[in-house]
C-alpha cells in the first residue's frame, strides 16, 4: 500500500501549486462590417478584420472569415481550454453558395511530391451547421513578464443544405488558465524605459484591457524611461564589460555573433555603434560554441543569448553572417516540411523541444512563439559583403528613413543603425 499513498501525495502536492483562472470577454459583429460579392458564381462574405480561412485542414470547406483577437491573461497562467459561444445571431438575407478554402501551394514541389500530397489530402465531409465549433485554434504566448492567448474563431454559421448563413453578433469567449511551467527569462538590467515598452506593446495587442490593468500593476521603477537613459546608464564614456555575460561592467544592449573572420569588421560597426550611444559587442561563435552547452550549435548560441539578455541586459542581437556562418534552427512544420526560423534566438522561454525527440518545434514541443528581444540577421559570408551590406544600408537610411517609432518600424534603420 505504501507506493500508492507515495503517489496520492505527490498528485494533491500538484493540484494544490496549480492556479486556475477564468478570463471571459465579449465579441460584438454587426452586419455593416460585412461585404459580400460573387466569383466565379460562388458567393465570398468577407468581414473587416477578419481573414479568409485557410490551410491544409479545411481543404473544401467552405471559406468563412476567421477573426483573431488577443487575451491577456493572469500573470503566470497559460489558456488550457477556449470556448467560443454565439450569444446573439442574426441571420443574412439570400442564399450562399461559398467560395471553398483551396489546396495550399507549396513552394518548388516536383510532380511526385504533389501527387503524394493530394493522395493525403483527404477533403473532409461539410459538418451541419458549418463550423461544427466557432473555436479554429488557440495559442498560448509568453513576452516577457506578459501572458496572453491568441484565439481564432468563426463568427458565422453556415448550412450549406439551405445555403442559409448566420452571423454571430456577439459571442463570449471564455478561458480557463492553470499555471505555465515554462521558464522565465529575466533580465538583471531591465530598465523603465524597456519596461514601458514591453508593457505598451502588450496592452495594445489585448483586447481586454480591464483585466490587463489588473492582471499586472503599473510600472513604479524610477528613471525617466528613455532608450537614451537605458544606454547612458550602460555607457558613460568607458564601456567596460566582461568577455561573456556577467553582472559586472556595463551593460551590452546590443551584441553581435560572427565568426573569426568576419570578427574584425563587425567590431568597426561596433565601435561605431558604442559612440552612437548604444554600447555593442562582439562575440564570436568560436567562442559560444566553446562555452555554452547544448544539444546542438543553434541551442549553445540561444543559451549564450538568454544569458546576454540576463546578465547584460542584451536587448537587440544581431545574427552576423549567413546560415553557413551561424546556423538558424531546423523546426518541424508538417510531415512534408521542415522550416528555418531565427525566432528560436528571439523567444527565450522554454527549450522548443519538450518531447526531447529530433525534431524542434513541433506541437507539443512547449515552444512560444513570442519574440522577447529583436534579433536580425545580415546574410553574409565576406568582409567584403559586411562592408557593403552595412554601407548600403547607411545610405538607404540617412536617404528615406525618418526615425520611426519601436518596434515595428524599419528594424535596420531604428536597430540595427540607429541614425536619429
Ligand atoms: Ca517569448
Ligand atoms: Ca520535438
Amino acid at each position: 500500500m505504501k507506493p500508492i499513498n507515495y503517489f496520492i501525495g505527490i498528485l494533491f502536492l500538484f493540484v494544490g501549486l496549480s492556479i486556475q483562472a477564468q478570463v471571459s470577454q465579449n465579441v460584438n459583429f454587426s452586419t455593416n462590417d460585412i461585404s459580400t460579392g460573387q466569383t466565379n458564381g460562388l458567393d465570398w462574405v468577407k468581414l473587416k478584420d477578419a481573414q479568409p480561412l485557410y490551410g491544409q485542414d479545411y481543404v473544401g470547406q467552405p471559406q468563412l472569415p476567421v477573426v483573431t483577437i488577443n487575451l491577456a491573461l493572469p500573470k503566470g497562467q497559460k489558456a488550457s481550454s477556449v470556448t467560443v459561444t454565439a450569444v446573439q445571431s442574426t441571420t443574412l438575407s439570400g442564399n450562399f453558395d461559398l467560395v471553398k478554402v483551396p489546396e495550399p501551394q507549396k513552394l518548388r514541389m516536383d510532380k511526385e511530391e504533389e501527387n503524394t500530397l493530394s493522395l493525403k489530402m483527404k477533403v473532409k465531409g461539410i459538418s451541419n451547421p458549418f463550423p461544427n465549433d466557432p473555436l479554429i485554434s488557440f495559442e498560448n504566448h509568453q513576452y516577457r513578464e506578459y501572458s496572453y492567448v491568441t484565439v481564432s474563431f468563426i463568427p458565422f454559421s453556415y448550412n450549406a443544405q439551405t445555403g442559409q448563413l448566420d452571423l454571430m453578433t456577439q459571442v463570449t469567449i471564455t478561458v480557463n488558465s492553470s499555471t505555465s511551467n515554462v521558464e522565465r527569462i529575466h533580465s538583471a538590467r531591465e530598465n523603465k524605459y524597456v519596461k514601458q515598452r514591453t508593457r505598451q506593446i502588450t496592452q495594445k495587442s489585448v483586447l481586454n484591457k480591464t483585466d490587463f490593468q489588473q492582471f499586472y500593476a503599473p510600472i513604479t521603477t524610477t528613471g525617466t524611461g528613455s532608450e537614451t537613459d537605458l544606454n547612458a546608464e550602460a555607457f558613460d564614456g568607458v564601456f567596460e564589460t566582461s568577455a561573456l555575460p556577467s553582472k559586472w561592467g556595463n551593460a551590452v544592449p546590443y551584441v553581435i555573433i560572427t565568426n573569426n573572420e568576419l570578427a574584425e569588421k563587425f567590431q568597426e560597426f561596433a565601435d561605431w555603434k558604442t559612440r552612437k550611444g548604444t554600447p555593442a559587442k562582439v562575440v564570436t561563435v568560436d567562442t559560444i560554441l566553446k562555452t555554452y552547452k547544448g544539444v546542438d550549435a543553434p541551442e549553445k548560441i540561444r543559451n549564450f543569448i538568454k544569458e546576454a539578455h540576463q546578465k547584460w541586459g542584451t536587448e537587440d542581437v544581431l545574427l552576423g553572417g549567413a546560415g553557413s556562418v551561424i546556423p538558424a534552427r531546423w523546426t518541424y512544420w508538417s510531415p512534408q516540411t521542415n522550416l528555418t526560423t531565427d525566432l528560436y534566438y528571439a523567444s527565450l522561454e522554454g527549450n522548443w523541444n519538450a518531447n526531447g525527440n529530433a525534431e524542434f518545434g513541433e506541437y507539443g514541443d512547449d515552444a512560444d512563439y513570442t519574440p522577447d528581444i529583436r534579433v536580425g540577421r545580415i546574410p553574409v559570408t565576406s568582409e567584403e559583403e559586411v562592408k557593403n551590406f552595412l554601407k548600403k544600408n547607411l545610405t538607404y537610411v540617412r536617404t528615406f528613413l525618418a526615425p520611426q517609432p519601436i518596434p515595428g518600424g524599419n528594424w535596420l534603420g531604428e536597430t540595427l543603425l540607429s541614425i536619429g
